[in-house]
């Protein structure tokens, strides 16, 4: 186990499924994107570890996070893809852009998960300031992309 998953204590990373023929696509918002490539590096590099080829990971770009759910739905209905890791950074502001955002997310990424019968996974931060995004992209608190590719994985055994 690399050090890159020493805060990874509540994922048992046991038997976890062979994702060698899998395909992911990971879905990057570009809003604050100092943190969401790192949730990125942290996504590709974990898949590869756990045995997926980087032929079979598709990288695609989306503005910002609001716009992940429909950057999702165009990869979770195509036939080759089996999971979508959805990576974004909501960032508190002075007004309540995030809630509308985060709720806007984590619905649209469920009803894509449903509607196509497949893993989309929620690697969206929600911090109070950068900083506390920082810290979990790779910082104090370990790299949410990680958790977020370990999941898509887990999520393949069902
Ligand atoms: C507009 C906006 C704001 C204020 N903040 C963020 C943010 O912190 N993180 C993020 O990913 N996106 C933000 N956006 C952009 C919206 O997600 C979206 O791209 C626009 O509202 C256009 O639909």
């Amino acid at each position: 186990m690399s050090t890159a998953h020493k805060n990874l204590s509540e994922f048992a990373t046991d038997d976890l499924p062979d994702i060698s023929a899998k395909t992911f696509a990971i879905v990057v918002a570009e809003w604050n994107h100092e943190v969401t490539e790192k949730l990125f590096e942290g996504a590709y590099q974990t898949l590869l570890q756990y045995g997926a080829i980087p032929e079979n990971i598709i990288r695609a770009n989306v503005p910002g996070s609001y716009e992940l759910s429909y950057g999702s739905q165009v990869f979770a209905q195509k036939e080759n893809v089996d999971a979508v890791i959805a990576l974004g950074c909501v960032i508190q502001g002075e007004t309540k852009h995030n809630d509308y955002i985060n709720n806007a997310v984590a619905h649209g990424l469920t009803q894509v998960s449903l509607k196509y019968d497949k893993p989309v996974i929620f690697g969206v931060l929600t911090p109070n300031n950068q900083q506390q995004a920082l810290d979990r992209a790779g910082g104090i608190h370990g790299n949410k992309g990680d958790e977020a590719a370990i999941t898509s994985i887990k999520m393949l055994k069902f």
